[in-house]
């Protein structure tokens, strides 16, 4: 099994080396995409000399970056879809040991809030946020969401080619999840350590809270009706 590992980036020039050092040591599991938001700091500069396939996205978000990723994904020949940030919050070694896990269990996805969490990695209004968030994904969707909000997730071809996105910003995961749930797949989740990011955040805590929270809720009503821009 063959995957494409996608890097969405925005100005990560603190980042994005160490993860592409790391996911490198591992080509003959996945090929590397970043898929970059018009950084202005050295990002596609390192992306280039660490020399992996740099795209840039249509529109603006990382909800837009990931689904130029997935038109890239679908064009190509890759068995699995694999996800997560440039900034070196996800360690790119737990993201090998879930792979194999692919052969049993269609979706998985990384599951912070259970992990070890690094001192400093989430600050409590995150944590909180994101585990409210999660209880409501769980009871609006009635499947379970462990952390709804992970940037971690691995998914089977057959998978990302029933998804219905339309997601411009950080609401992406979340309507990963209801478009998964809509399909009657539940993820599995995995517990992964989370680490403190390199560089700044683009999340801002309370308005992207609110979007991912509406999102949940509209997703439950009706469907998006496409996934590319
Ligand atoms: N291509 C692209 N990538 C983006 C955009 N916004 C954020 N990203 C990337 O998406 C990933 C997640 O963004 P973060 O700022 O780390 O958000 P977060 O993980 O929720 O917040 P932290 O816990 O502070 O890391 C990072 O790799 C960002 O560089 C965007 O507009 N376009
Ligand atoms: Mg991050």
């Amino acid at each position: 099994m063959r995957a494409l590992l996608v890097l969405p980036t925005l100005n990560e020039e603190a980042g994005v080396q160490g993860v592409l050092e790391d996911a490198l040591r591992h080509d003959d599991r996945f090929d590397v995409v970043v898929v970059d938001g018009r950084s202005e700091d050295a990002t596609v500069e390192l992306a280039h000399a660490a020399g992996v396939h740099v795209v840039q996205q249509r529109g603006r978000g990382k909800g837009a970056a990931i689904r130029t990723a997935i038109d890239v994904f679908l064009a190509g020949p890759w068995d699995a879809l694999a996800m997560i940030d440039a900034d070196g919050t996800y360690a790119v070694e737990a993201l090998v040991d879930v792979l194999p896990m692919l052969d049993h269990h269609p979706v998985l996805v990384g599951d912070r809030l259970r992990g070890p969490l690094e001192p400093s990695s989430m600050g409590r209004l995150n944590f909180l946020g994101n585990r409210f968030l999660s209880a409501v994904a769980s009871a609006v969707h009635r499947t379970d969401a462990a952390d709804v909000c992970s940037g971690c997730w691995v998914m089977r071809r057959s998978i990302v080619e029933g998804l219905r996105l339309n997601s411009l910003g950080f609401e992406l995961e979340a309507e990963l999840f209801a478009s998964l749930a809509a399909m009657g797949h539940a993820p599995t989740w995995v517990r992964i350590p989370y680490r403190a990011r390199e560089g700044d955040a683009k999340l801002t805590s309370i308005l992207d809270g609110v979007r991912i929270l509406r999102k949940l809720v509209v997703r439950r009503v009706m469907q998006a009706r496409k996934t590319h821009l």
